[in-house]
């Protein structure tokens, strides 16, 4: 069966922000389309309809004959390439593209391309801003929140950096980066891959497809490309810098070491000048450092937008300093790997006295807390828990000192009571905020304001 039928019918799936991204390319070239989303009633789906009355929309359970039928299957990041109406089409012939495929096929401009497990967001924004510093007129979207067909509608850019997520990357075979780079692997969105660990890996990965240059990070081997020899590799590591090797140098001033960032044992800048907390940041300096350099960026200016760059919003952001005590906001910690990350990153750059207070808890979407054991009895001096999980939290703590509060006003004035100078009271829930409150950065600003006016 097929309900339009056409070698040239192309379907585009999925009626996000990408989907109707891609919908108004293939409107503005004249294409032969239809669009399907597998949910009844998507949240986009009215002001759609009003927008391109002129397009078929079919909602629902995919019809695999109806997607065989198509030349061409354009889908969201959303959707599983793995579903079987979807791989039933592919085994007949269907061409499976993302939107990122079909920007890379309009554009001329370099492209950098980051992903990674954790950071890519603060990267990506970053070689941003070192862009910019260089003088470039730079476009900055993908999975950060900008879906790059945008880019489409404004004259092209001279450059374009990417942050691509490993669902964006499996539908992506033409990217042909200029820089590309996985900034780290660990374990995340296993209920797509089947638990299997090396088919999130292996999607990372294309990131590296037909790209001219590599930026790796030498203390996570799984981001080691598999490439021929010629595609020139820039690395970076929280260790001695080398030839083609971001690192660390000590240098030794009016009797005085500092720790500098460096290449090939010529140090750059001192770390104290990166206003972002915690090792998980040096190393996310010494990345944009490594992909700037591949991308032709000037140190100086590169240096200046480290400088000047103090994070972004939610996501461990240093945001009061009462009484010696730092308060960070990294309410973004939806989940128990951006916690853990948020835990490690600030605890090994305190002093062995110091101690962080954590403030964890809210809706855990049924995920399992476990993992926060180990982190929190290294760096965790108190957990004060809120919301709906704070129990199912508590059951994986048992050698911590707990405290329960019933609203973040209260929690922050607990974890003051605790604190002692030198200590880091950290929000990072790990479990989403809508137990308690409007969204993440709801919770992040009800944080934040409690502890300014401590
Ligand atoms: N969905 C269906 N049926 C469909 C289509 C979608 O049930 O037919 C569901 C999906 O399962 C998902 C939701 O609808 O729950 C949205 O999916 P989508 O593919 O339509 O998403 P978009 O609105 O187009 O947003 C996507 C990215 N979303 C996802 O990858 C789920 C956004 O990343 C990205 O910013 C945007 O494109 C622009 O590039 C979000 C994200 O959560 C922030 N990314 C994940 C992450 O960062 O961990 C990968």
């Amino acid at each position: 069966m097929s309900l339009i039928a056409s070698d040239q019918l192309k379907i585009v799936i999925g009626l996000g922000v990408t989907g109707i991204s891609c919908v108004e390319l293939l409107v503005a070239k004249g294409d032969n389309f239809i669009v399907l989303d597998t949910r009844e009633n998507p949240p986009k789906l009215a002001q759609f309809q009003k927008d391109y009355p002129q397009v078929k929309v079919i909602l629902g359970d995919l019809d695999k004959e109806l997607l065989a039928s198509a030349s061409e299957l354009i889908i969201s990041p959303g959707i599983a390439k793995e579903d079987a109406a979807i791989a039933y089409a592919v085994a007949k012939g269907a061409k499976l593209v993302g939107d990122i495929d079909l920007f890379c096929r309009e554009i001329t401009a370099p492209v950098i391309a980051i992903t990674g497990s954790n950071a890519k967001t603060t990267v990506t924004t970053l070689i941003g801003e070192m862009a910019v510093a260089n003088g470039l007129d730079v476009g900055v979207g993908g999975n950060i929140g900008v879906p790059v067909l945008e880019f489409l509608k404004q004259p092209q850019k001279q450059l374009y950096v990417l942050e691509l997520s490993s669902f964006q990357l499996e539908t992506t075979h033409e990217l042909r980066a200029d820089v590309a780079t996985v900034l780290n692997i660990t374990p995340d969105h296993l209920d797509r891959y089947d638990n299997d660990f090396k088919q999130y890996y292996q999607a990372k990965h294309r990131i590296f497809k037909g790209c001219k240059s590599v930026v790796e990070n030498l203390d996570d081997p799984l981001t080691h490309p598999l490439l021929p020899s010629q595609v020139k590799v820039t690395g970076y590591r929280l260790g001695r810098s080398d030839f083609n090797i971001f690192g660390l140098l000590e240098v030794e001033s009016d009797g005085q070491n500092s720790t500098h960032l460096a290449l090939a044992g010529e140090p750059i800048m001192a770390i104290s000048e990166i206003k972002l907390p915690g090792k998980h940041n040096i190393a996310n300096a010494l990345a944009a450092l490594a992909i700037g350099h591949n991308a032709g960026f000037e140190i100086a200016a590169m240096c200046s937008a480290i400088r000047d760059f103090s994070g972004l919003e939610h996501r461990c952001q240093l945001v009061a300093e009462k009484q010696g005590v730092q308060y960070f906001d990294d309410s973004k910690g939806t989940n128990v790997g951006a916690t853990v990350a948020a835990i490690e990153g600030l605890g090994s750059a305190l002093q062995k006295s110091e101690k962080i207070i954590l403030i964890a808890g809210g809706d855990g979407k049924g995920a399992a807390f476990d993992e926060l054991t180990a982190p929190v009895e290294n760096y965790v001096k108190s957990v004060v828990l809120i919301g709906t999980d704070a129990q199912r939290i508590a059951q994986v703590l048992p050698n911590s000192e707990l405290f329960y509060a019933q609203s973040m006003q209260q929690a922050v004035e607990k974890c003051a009571s605790l604190s002692q100078q030198g200590d880091v009271v950290l929000l990072s829930p790990a479990c989403a905020s809508f137990d308690m409150f409007d969204s993440y950065g709801h919770r992040g600003d009800v944080f934040s304001e409690a502890a300014r006016n401590l």
